[in-house]
Parts: structure tokens; C-alpha cells; sequence
């Protein structure tokens, strides 16, 4: 045993007998060397919370207590535009967000969410963990930010209304929806001719309750941990996206970590990502019976018209021409034409 760690024993022990004036000095000696964050926008019941927590459980164990890993849920420190931000200055080292989101600065990140692009959960995770997910990373770490290699899953969205069920497009015409801080997201409700405005999930339920928006539209999943039913009464399931989380670090703090640690660490966050992809799929199938207790009235809006509008308001022929033809093609390879 070293000098110093005797000491610092010792010194734990004292801390021990003098109770709390010694503790903050004892909780240091025994810190992590790597002690990094992992700030996110969900409620801690959500899978993504539920998986993270075992992975960092996970992490600690196998690197020997070397790399701890702590988790702000909830938007505990920020919105996600502000978290964003504080992920490329070092102010967190991990964070999960939407590739839409994401899309403020890497603008060809959108590209998975374009509407009604995957017709089921099979077509995503083929086009994720295939090229199209090879081709969004590459713009990533093009931004100086690294993207693990597994996508979350956010899960298809659904339309929530606490004025009238969305049937067909035509529902949705001046219709005050929250939609979160994204370009792709506001084009597409501006070309269903909706009111749509931007706002971070951390203000989502208030804008709700004290109706500045009259609808939101989020997995099933979410509508529940979030406890958005409450303040919602009708819920449309119009799968009119798929949406996911890509599990994000700071370069800097990602390279800090020795190759070893990076492997671990790398390995236990994918194998997390898959197995929230098998929670949330499961949520999202079987919560309609648990919302519609809760109050929600359910109605399922046949897809013809949304997808019709979309493309009569020439959504597609739009993105497509931003996006140019690279990732189109790579999209199309997986979805089908547009
Ligand atoms: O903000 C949202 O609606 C959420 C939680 O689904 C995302 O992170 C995109």
C-alpha cells in the first residue's frame, strides 16, 4: 500500500469518527479518475433512463471504478438546445438527442426523420445500424462531437390534442402544435398548414396545461412517462415519424479516455441502446389500453392524406433538394421511393 493511500485512509477513518466535516474529503479520494455526465431530456422512468443507469452501474464495475458515469435526467441542467451547447464546450460529455434536434448543427442528421419514410421498426434498425446510420455519423463527427454506434429509440410519433382527434390532414390545418427545435420539424407542420411552434421537451407539459400549444405529438412512451395524458385528451396514432436518440460525446472527453476504458465504456452504451430499442417497442405496442384508462381517447387515422398533403405541399422534392442526393439516395435505399 502507498504513503498516500495509508494516509488517505487515515484520513477516512478521522472523517469517519468526526462525521460530516471530513466527508467531502473522503468522497474526493475516492472519486472515479474519469467522472463524466450524461445529461438527457426524460423522465427517469423512461427506458432510457431505466438502461442507462444499469450501463453506468455496468461501466463503474468493469473499469474498476475508473470511469463513473452520472445521469441528469429530466433536463435537470437545460433544455436540449442549451444541452447541446454545453456537450461541445465540456460543460456535459454525454448526451442523447434527437437527430432532428441534432440537425442545428449537423444539418443532414434530419435526414431518419423525414415523414412517413420507415413503414415498421424492422426498415429502421436496417437503416440505422446500416448505411444510413454510417452516413449521419460521418456528418457527426464531421461537427467535432462522436456519435456511438447504435441509435436509441425515441419511437414512432403519435399526434396528442386537448381540442379534437386528428382524422386526416385536413385536422390539422391551424392547429396550435408544440413541436420540438428542429427545421424539419416546423417545415413539415407548416406544409400540413399548422400553427407549429418551438419548444424544448422541458416546457412541453406546462405549454400543454396552460394551453400555449393545444397539441403535441411524441411515442407513446413519452406521452406516458412524462405524464403528458394529463393535460392531453385525444391521442391520433399516426405514426408520421420515426424518432430516435443518438447517444453523443464530447470529442475531447472521449478521447481523454485510455483505449481500454473507451471500449468498455463504448460497448456497455451500445449494448444499453439495444436493449432500450426492445423496452420502448414493447411500451409503445402495449400503453394504448394503460392511456386510454387514463383518459385518452384513441382514433387511427388512415395515412393517405398526411403523406398526400406532404407531397402536394412539396415537403419531399424540398428536403430532398437540401439534403442533396447522397443521403436521399441512402434513405430511399431503406424507405422505399418518397
Ligand atoms: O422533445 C421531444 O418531443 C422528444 C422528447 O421526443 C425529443 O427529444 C425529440
Amino acid at each position: 500500500m502507498s504513503l498516500s493511500r495509508r494516509a488517505l485512509l487515515k484520513a477516512g477513518a478521522a472523517g469517519a469518527l468526526v462525521g460530516g466535516v471530513c466527508a467531502p474529503f473522503v468522497a474526493r479520494a475516492q472519486s472515479a479518475e474519469f467522472s463524466y455526465k450524461y445529461a438527457n431530456n426524460l423522465p427517469v422512468t423512461h427506458p432510457m433512463n431505466v438502461r442507462a443507469n444499469e450501463m453506468a452501474e455496468a461501466i463503474k464495475q468493469q473499469t474498476n471504478g475508473r470511469v463513473e458515469i452520472k445521469i441528469f435526467p429530466s433536463s435537470q441542467l437545460g433544455g436540449d438546445t442549451d444541452m447541446l451547447s454545453q456537450l461541445r464546450s465540456g460543460g456535459v460529455e454525454f448526451f442523447t438527442l434527437s437527430p432532428l434536434i441534432l440537425s442545428t448543427l449537423v444539418p443532414n442528421a434530419s435526414v431518419s426523420g423525414i415523414g412517413f419514410a420507415f413503414p415498421d421498426y424492422d426498415t429502421v434498425w436496417k437503416a440505422m445500424d446500416g448505411e444510413l446510420g454510417t452516413y449521419v455519423r460521418g456528418q457527426i463527427a464531421k461537427s467535432g462531437i462522436v456519435a456511438m454506434d447504435k441509435i436509441w429509440d425515441n419511437g414512432f410519433r403519435q399526434i396528442t390534442t386537448s381540442t379534437k382527434p386528428i382524422a386526416t390532414a385536413e385536422d390539422l390545418k391551424g392547429l396550435k402544435i408544440r413541436v420540438p427545435v428542429s427545421p424539419l420539424w416546423t417545415s413539415m407542420f407548416k406544409a400540413f398548414e399548422s400553427s407549429p411552434a418551438s419548444i424544448n421537451f422541458a416546457e412541453v407539459y406546462t405549454a400543454l396545461q396552460t394551453k400555449v400549444v393545444d397539441a403535441q405529438e411524441n411515442p407513446l412512451a413519452i406521452i406516458a412517462t412524462a405524464k403528458l395524458y394529463e393535460v392531453q385528451k385525444y391521442c391520433s396514432l399516426t405514426n408520421h415519424m420515426w424518432d430516435g436518440f443518438w447517444f453523443l460525446a464530447n470529442r475531447r472527453a472521449w478521447e481523454a479516455l485510455p483505449a481500454d476504458l473507451r471500449t468498455i465504456v463504448a460497448k456497455n452504451i451500445n449494448e444499453a441502446g439495444v436493449k432500450e430499442r426492445g423496452d420502448v417497442a414493447q411500451l409503445n405496442a402495449n400503453l394504448r389500453k394503460e392511456l386510454t384508462d387514463k383518459g385518452l381517447t384513441f382514433n387511427e387515422p388512415k395515412v393517405d392524406s398526411f403523406r398526400d398533403k406532404l407531397r402536394s405541399a412539396g415537403f419531399y422534392a424540398e428536403w430532398k433538394g437540401k439534403y442533396g442526393d447522397e443521403a436521399w439516395t441512402i434513405l430511399e435505399k431503406y424507405a422505399g421511393k418518397l
